[in-house]
């Protein structure tokens, strides 16, 4: 398909929590790479599962059971194909990214990482793609290394291709960066990691949404993303494993509904994907994320990738014309996302973000759960702006006159 501009006033007609004043001022919401809002179809699937069949799934031979069930698993066949047509066995439910990654990280890596194995990543993960590698390395006496960050924010290919040695079990990265924006080069680093005969976990929380991802394609062995960051409800995640790696690991959590048989003295495991789903899963929220897909599809990812593309471009040019405003991570648009993080100078970023808010502005600041990027950037804290499928040009316009009344309030003279 081809990308088409979107229809930005229409698509805004579709999420109410837009239209709202925040202290006297038309909300500005650019927040999304922490949660997008949700369209009105997503919020109404949601309370026409409770109203009309809400059950227990896998279990009852009843009508609304089966109902329950036959929904939840339409939801798993339509991520199937989103994410470039797996099989639905490889397409497991969590709570959200970070649960996918613990999961590999532990039912994964305690299978197979021993001491002296290497695990690399990188400097710029999210904590959720860096603690649990890091846990397991100290758990099992293994290395782990960071794939550093050039100055402009891309990974290193050249340090990348030193580090991963034959001694690499793992590599595990963002696909695109909750802080810098950047697009990492899945495939270059999937290809230097299987050719040493290590695994690949991608963190998609930031790429699922706003890219078109084929993880077949991509030949990654492990693809983590969040429901919530994607139109969709928060509490549900998704976590594509390769089905060969996912047979040959343990579950991650034990109960029931991931069982295939219980005695007084043993237990053999549910069949792919229901041997990782322990317990009575998130039915509604499942439910309504395949609305969020609906809406994603309907409006296509080139197309929003496009508008993206548009509204970033015009973003950092016009933080930049301020002459006050470092900005991180790649000045090319081509090779980042909507995330932009940055520093004002003369004003902390919490400062800023709640000067912001004072103005109906919302923003985000922080280290963003990546405080190794900042000590490497060498800042403690930045200030970011990230943009989704209902954010305007005129809001990048509101977000830069508030940021410049901030300064003059704290800049005097
Ligand atoms: N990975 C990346 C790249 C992320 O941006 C986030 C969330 C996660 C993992 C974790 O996702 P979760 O759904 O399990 O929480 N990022 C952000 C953020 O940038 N601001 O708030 C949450």
């Amino acid at each position: 398909m081809n990308a088409v501009a979107l229809d930005i006033q229409k698509i805004r007609q579709d999420f109410p929590i837009l239209h709202q004043e925040v202290h006297g001022y038309p909300l500005v919401y650019l927040d999304s790479a922490a949660t997008s809002q949700k369209p009105k179809s997503v919020i109404e699937a949601l309370s026409r599962y409770y109203l009309e069949t809400n059950a227990n799934v896998h279990r009852g031979i009843h009508t609304l059971s089966e109902l329950a069930t036959s929904q939840f698993e339409a939801t798993r066949s339509h991520v199937a194909h989103f994410i470039g047509g797996v099989a639905n066995e490889e397409v497991i439910y969590t709570r959200g990214t970070t649960e996918s990654i613990n999961l590999v990280a532990q039912a994964w890596g305690d299978l197979n990482i021993q001491t002296g194995d290497r695990i690399v990543i990188t400097e710029m993960e999210h904590h959720a793609n860096f603690v649990p590698w890091l846990r397991l390395a100290k758990r099992k006496n293994a290395e782990i290394v960071y794939i550093p960050i050039t100055g402009d924010g891309l990974l290193d290919l050249a340090e990348a291709e030193k580090l991963i040695t034959p001694n690499t079990k793992l590599v595990a990265f963002t696909h695109m960066s909750n802080v810098l924006g950047t697009i990492n080069p899945v495939g270059a680093l999937t290809e230097l990691a299987h050719k040493q005969g290590a695994l690949v976990m991608v963190d998609g929380a930031q790429s699922v949404p706003h890219l078109q991802v084929d993880v077949h394609e991509l030949d990654v062995d492990f693809y983590a993303f969040s429901a919530h960051k994607m139109l969709g409800p928060t509490g549900v995640g998704i976590l594509y494993g390769k089905q060969q790696h996912l047979e040959a690991m343990e579950p991650y959590q034990t109960g029931g509904e991931m069982i295939h048989m219980v005695s007084f003295t043993d237990v053999s495991w549910a069949d792919l994907p229901w041997k990782f789903e322990a317990g009575t899963p998130n039915i509604g929220d499942v439910v309504a994320f395949k609305s969020a897909l609906d809406y994603l599809d309907e409006i296509s990812m080139e197309s929003i990738r496009q508008h993206e593309i548009e509204i970033t471009q015009y973003a950092m040019d016009s933080l930049k014309a301020t002459g006050v405003i470092t900005i991180y991570g790649p000045e090319d648009v081509s090779l980042r996302g909507g995330a932009v993080s940055f520093v004002v100078d003369g004003v902390h970023s919490h400062d800023l973000s709640t000067i912001l808010d004072t103005q109906g502005v919302a923003i985000r600041a922080g280290h963003h759960c990546a405080q190794p990027l900042h000590s490497r950037l060498g800042v403690n804290s930045t200030s970011r702006a990230s943009f989704y499928i209902y954010n305007t040009l005129d809001e990048v316009d509101r977000l830069v006159d508030a940021i410049l009344q901030a300064r003059r309030y704290f800049v005097r003279g």
